[in-house]
């Protein structure tokens, strides 16, 4: 107060009644705000295709990720974060809903939810927030994702900026969807990795043309890395980094072959997630509970004030009940817990998919340490254009010609056995299937019993539900949305692949 009374009495008297003018306007902006004092901004930063592998923090020695690594150390770490879904479109549909993707009709890629369904944008939306999405969509119908889409474009942060600042008495939730690092990594910078000296992951086969998208790919991460420096370099300068809690996910998996996308391997469904919030979250700690996507809004919902208990989501699941599949884990975020989940799932729905052959249907259960996989008709054949007609796999093959090994674990892309058992903690890349091994048929017996009740509860009638996906894809509101009119499981061959590297 003494400093205070020494620079008012040094100033002219005009000066000093403008000063306390403008300090009880200020008080004034403030009580507003304090009326809602724990209702923080909300910042959803999610990437595309990014294998939670390769980012610094997560032990990627390679790749250039210093904006990501910081948020690293400002923040508390999600090391088991999973992805109920493979690929782009339900696995935002299930981060946006907090509702499993079979549940809400979001199962195949290009998909939408059913008519009614409410979205993290409704519910925020509903409270008071300013509510929108920069970037990527794939979500649908726009009556469930009541957003305003402030830019398509992801390098646009006059936009980000005129949003987040729009209002100063108004809470915002702004979910940032970039494309990067999605294939044909063409948008980050060149030569930032050597091909040559890249340490390749033991999932991949080696040869140059594996070296040179793993470049391409590292350096499209890095671009990632760059919105992200942008985005918390935005928070700071217009002084909302205190009252913002940041979530990054890494989102799936890369869509090299084993880099996880389309699959429920950990490559795919495990994501690197971390969450800044100052002075609730400690920085610099990390958690080993098991959470999944569905989670990410009934932890938004209760941090603004609002019980998601009460919340009705519009899309009942099998037995009636209308609430969230996912539950908070604000619990683990203030330091207060560390466990949340025995169990995650996820599905993988191939019809629909790109130059899809044959309906290839895969669940997944996973605890902390086992993985249960049913594939629910192994006797078809698994091939999509991303992965299978793609000129990275035709080099492969090419050099699987006196490589045994490698044409046994290329083969291994096109057919698997009905069940799949991993012991993550031995098999961290879910190369050795147990399933068959009689001293884990307790395990995978328990594992298969709690499959069996998520599909229950979902609605998921597993080969049936497989072929309705085609009913479920083309949203109002996405992009790159190509409904293939073919029918399901025929085993006609697909359309032949045009694009080298596109993917859905
Ligand atoms: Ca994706």
């Amino acid at each position: 107060m003494k400093v205070f009374a020494r620079i008012l009495s040094g100033r002219p008297r005009t000066l000093i009644a403008l000063s306390l003018l403008t300090c009880l306007v200020g008080s004034g902006n403030r009580s507003l705000r304090a009326a809602a004092p724990d209702r923080p901004n909300f910042l959803l930063i999610i990437a595309d295709d990014l294998c939670w592998r390769d980012l610094g923090f997560t032990g990627n020695r390679d790749v250039k990720t210093p904006n990501l690594d910081r948020l690293r150390t400002e923040g508390l770490y999600f090391r088991n974060m999973f992805s109920p879904a493979t690929t782009c479109s339900p696995t935002r549909h299930a981060l946006y809903t907090g509702l499993h993707c079979i549940r809400a009709g979001a199962y195949p890629n290009h998909t939408r939810v059913y008519a009614g369904t409410k979205s993290v944008f409704t519910y925020l939306k509903e409270a008071g927030y300013r509510v929108a999405l920069q970037g990527k969509e794939h979500v649908g119908p726009k009556g469930s994702f009541p957003y305003e889409r402030i830019s398509a474009n992801p390098d646009d942060f006059n936009a980000a900026k005129e949003f987040i600042t729009r209002d100063p008495s108004q809470p915002w939730f702004l979910a940032f969807a970039s494309h990067d690092p999605h294939s044909p990594w063409s948008r980050g910078p060149k030569g930032l990795h050597d091909p040559a000296t890249l340490a390749i992951p033991p999932y991949l086969h080696d040869n140059a043309l594996t070296r040179k998208l793993l470049a391409d790919y590292y350096g499209e991460i890095n671009k990632f890395d760059w919105q992200v420096g942008e985005l918390m370099r935005l928070l700071d300068e217009t002084q909302q980094a205190g009252n913002t809690l940041v979530l990054f996910i890494s989102e799936q998996g890369s869509s090299f072959p084993y880099g996880g996308k389309w699959s429920v391997y950990d490559n795919g469904i495990r994501a690197a997630a971390v969450v800044r919030w100052p002075g609730k979250v400690k920085a610099g700690t990390s958690s080993d509970a098991l959470v999944q996507y569905t989670d990410v809004v009934p932890t938004f919902l209760i941090a603004a004030g609002i019980d998601p208990a009460k919340i009705d989501t519009g899309c009942p699941d099998a037995r009636g009940y209308r609430g969230f599949d996912g539950k908070s884990f604000l619990e683990i975020l203030l330091g207060k817990s560390d466990h949340l989940w025995d169990y995650v799932f996820s599905q993988h729905t191939t019809v629909g998919i790109t130059g899809y052959r044959q309906a290839y249907p895969i669940r997944a259960v996973r605890d902390l340490r086992y993985k249960y996989i049913r594939n629910l008709a192994p006797e078809n054949t698994y091939e999509i254009n991303g992965i299978h007609k793609d000129v990275l796999l035709e080099s492969w093959k090419k050099d699987a010609e006196d490589d045994p090994r490698l044409a046994e674990r290329i083969r291994w892309l096109y057919q698997r056995p009905a069940e799949e058992l991993y012991d993550l903690q031995t098999d961290p890349f879910e190369m050795k299937n147990l399933a068959a091994d009689s001293k884990y048929a307790d395990i995978k017996a328990r594992l298969s019993a709690q499959l069996d009740a998520w599909m229950a509860q979902q609605g998921d009638k597993g080969m049936e539900t497989e072929l309705k996906a085609l009913s479920r894809q083309g949203a109002g509101r996405e992009e790159g949305s190509e409904p293939n009119a073919k029918s399901a499981g025929s085993g006609a061959p697909a359309k032949k692949a045009k694009a080298k590297k596109k993917s859905p």
